[in-house]
Parts: C-alpha cells; structure tokens; sequence
C-alpha cells in the first residue's frame, strides 16, 4: 500500500474505536457541496458526474470544506449512484432536479441488463481521488469513503430517481422478493469490493448510506435491508485482515430506521449513525454502551442564530456525553444554508467538549 504523510487529527477515528478523544470530533455529512460558493463555481463549469470522475476535481472539492472550517474529517467527494452506474445504469444529475435515470428497472427480468462490473477497472478513478486527496490532505485529517446501502440503491434504480413514496421499489419487495433479494445481493458484492478498493487507495473510515431506510418499517428492513448491511461489514473486515491491512472503523447510517436501532447496535459496525429525529439518550438506550453513535443535529438548526446553534450544542454534548460520539448532523446539509452557521456548529462542539 501507498505511504501516506502522517496523521495528525485521529479524533474521529478514536472516537469511532471507543477510545478517550480530547475533543468531540465533528464533520457534517455533504460538506463538500452546494452551500459553498466555491463549490458552485466549479459546478458551473462542469458535469456532477464528470467532476466525479475526474480525481484533480474531486480532491479539491473535498478539500474546500477542510480549508474553511476546523473539521475533524474529509469525505471523498462521490455519491452513492456511481455504484449503479457500474453496473451499467445511465444516470445524470440535473441541476434542480437531481439525479435522472434513464431506463430504471421495470420488471425483474431487467436484472440481466446488469452488468456485473470489475469494479477495480469501473470505479478506478473514485481510487485514484481517494488517494491523490490522501496525499493532499497531508495528513491534516482523516479521510471517509463510502457508499450506499444495497436497498437504497436498489430504490433508486427501480424509481429512476427521486421520490416521494418508494412505492415502485416497494412493490418489488411485496410483489418478488425472490428477485429483490438477487438484485439486493448483486449491489452487495459490488459495495464490497468497492469498500475494499476503497480502502487499499486509502480511505481510514467507511460510511455505508441507507438513506432510504425510513420508507421501510421493521418487518421489511429485517428482512431486506439489515441482513446486506451485516454482510457488507463482515465481508469487507474479513477481506481487510485477508489482505493484511488493517481494518477500518464502519459507520452505518440508516436514516430513519428508529425502529431498528437495537439491531444496528449489534449488527457489527463500530458507528451508529443518527438522524434529528430521535433523543440521543434514547438511542443510546437501544444501541448499547460499545458503539459510538454519530449526529444528529436537525439540519435545519443551521438556520436559527449563531447563539441558538450554539445552545443546542450545549445540549447535544449534555446528552451525547464527549466519549464515543461523533458530532454531525442529523441528515446533509442544504445549499441555502450559510457557511458561517458550520463554523458556529463546528467551533461549539469542540469548544463545548475540549478537555
Ligand atoms: O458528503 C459529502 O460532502 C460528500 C459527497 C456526497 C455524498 C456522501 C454527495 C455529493 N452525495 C453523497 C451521498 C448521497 N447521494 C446520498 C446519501 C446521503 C443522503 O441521504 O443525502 C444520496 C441519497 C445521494 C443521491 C443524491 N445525489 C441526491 C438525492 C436525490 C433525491 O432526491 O433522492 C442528490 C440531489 C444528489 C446530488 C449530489 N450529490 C452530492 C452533491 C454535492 C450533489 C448536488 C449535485 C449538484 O451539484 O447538482
């Protein structure tokens, strides 16, 4: 493996181990985006997708937030829809509407349009910028990588984008849950060679996205969901330690999935990720004591004023307690929101929790 420069914050990665942080670590999930106006300078000029693919953009997006703010992490610069890109999907992201897909799975026989990617070929240059900004990052902070959970990208290739209800992705769980169980099965082995691959190039922490977990209840999540993010943990921990590199702390974020929270605290990943929604004394009641739990500001808190910001800080570290906690928020952030109110955010979590 590559020599990287030496890492100088480990907070996020102690916190992430259970082990004593002299400070809360913190970073906000889609900090890298469109509330920086740098951000959107680069967008005007170029495709989502190709900024994607091209390592040189990638890196200086991700590292455009770590400049501003005092972040205790980087997170690579991506999205989760690469992965069914890779499998041989059309998707575009178009600007104020999202992503687009351009023939999404209709029936079950669409499965054999896959096609099953050499996923070190296919997703090469997610590699590349991953470990061009390992070297950029010159150690300052830990770098994320991820990806999406399976049900989640199997939604979005079923409803060819956004969307309301899941109901056509849904469908497919009532109507053939023998080929949503296959097609659930094919993105798992392709997000575990991507984590690995991931890693090799140099990501320190994976974060696994079930955005779309708050469409399912207990039942369908038990069934679908949770068995494929327990498989891509374990999977990819034992690919690690057959390779002999070491394992990287995982994160899973299943936003929504409150009624699952006990389960994901045993489900084998180190990090429990929080959406605004639930008390995190609550949460931490269901995961139990030896995960460290991450969040879960209400993004939209962003809004209120910087004394306010500050408030509901004071009162996410008197419920999160400093150890075993990753600050963030609940969900990304919004493109309206103003860069000052992240560096409210992050400058309180740290001050609030400096020893
Ligand atoms: O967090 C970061 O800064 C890293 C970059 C990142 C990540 C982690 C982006 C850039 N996307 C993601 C993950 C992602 N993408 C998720 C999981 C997290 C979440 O729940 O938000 C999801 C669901 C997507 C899919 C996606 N990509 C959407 C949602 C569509 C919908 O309505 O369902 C959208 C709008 C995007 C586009 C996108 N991804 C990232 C950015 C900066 C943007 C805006 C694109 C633009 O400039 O037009």
């Amino acid at each position: 493996m590559a020599q990287f420069p030496k890492l100088l914050n480990d907070r996020l990665l102690r916190a992430a181990r259970g082990e004593s942080v002299d400070a809360a670590p913190v970073w906000v999930m889609r900090q890298a985006g469109r509330y920086l106006p740098e951000f959107r300078e680069m967008r005007a000029e170029a495709d989502f997708f190709k900024i994607c693919q091209t390592p040189e953009l990638a890196c200086e997006i991700t590292l455009q937030p770590i400049r501003r703010f005092e972040l205790d992490a980087a997170i690579i610069f991506s999205d989760i829809l690469v992965v069914p890109q890779a499998l041989g999907m059309k998707v575009e992201m178009k600007p104020g509407v999202g992503p687009v897909f351009d023939k999404p799975l209709v029936n079950p026989g669409d499965i054999d349009r896959l096609t099953i990617p050499d996923v070190n070929t296919v997703l090469k240059y997610v590699f590349d910028a991953i470990t061009l900004t390992r070297h950029k990052l010159e150690g300052k902070v830990p770098l994320i990588g991820f990806t999406g959970a399976p049900w989640t990208l199997m939604s979005y290739m079923i409803e060819g984008g956004g969307s309301k209800t899941q109901s056509k992705a849904k469908k497919w769980l009532y109507q053939h849950p023998e080929a949503s169980h296959k097609l659930l099965k094919i993105i798992t082995d392709v997000n575990v060679e991507y984590l690995v691959g991931q890693v090799r190039a140099g990501a320190q922490l994976l974060q696994v996205f079930e955005s779309n977990a708050e469409y399912l209840g207990p039942v369908e999540f038990s069934k679908f969901a949770l068995p494929c993010l327990i498989e891509i943990n374990r999977r990819v921990k034992d690919k690690l330690v057959a390779e002999g590199l070491d394992i990287v702390p995982m994160t899973v974020f299943a936003k929504g999935a409150h009624y699952a929270l006990a389960e994901l605290g045993g489900s084998g990943y180190d990090v429990v990720g929080l959406d605004w929604t639930i008390d995190p004394t609550e949460a931490r009641k269901l995961v139990g004591p030896n995960v460290t739990l991450q969040g879960n500001l209400d993004p939209c808190g962003l809004y209120a004023p910087s004394t306010d910001i500050e408030a509901r800080v004071k009162m996410m570290v008197q419920q999160f307690g400093r150890d075993r906690w990753i600050a963030n928020l609940g969900h990304g952030i919004y493109p309206d929101m103003d860069p000052e109110s992240v560096e409210t955010f992050v400058n309180s979590i740290h001050s609030h929790t400096k020893l």
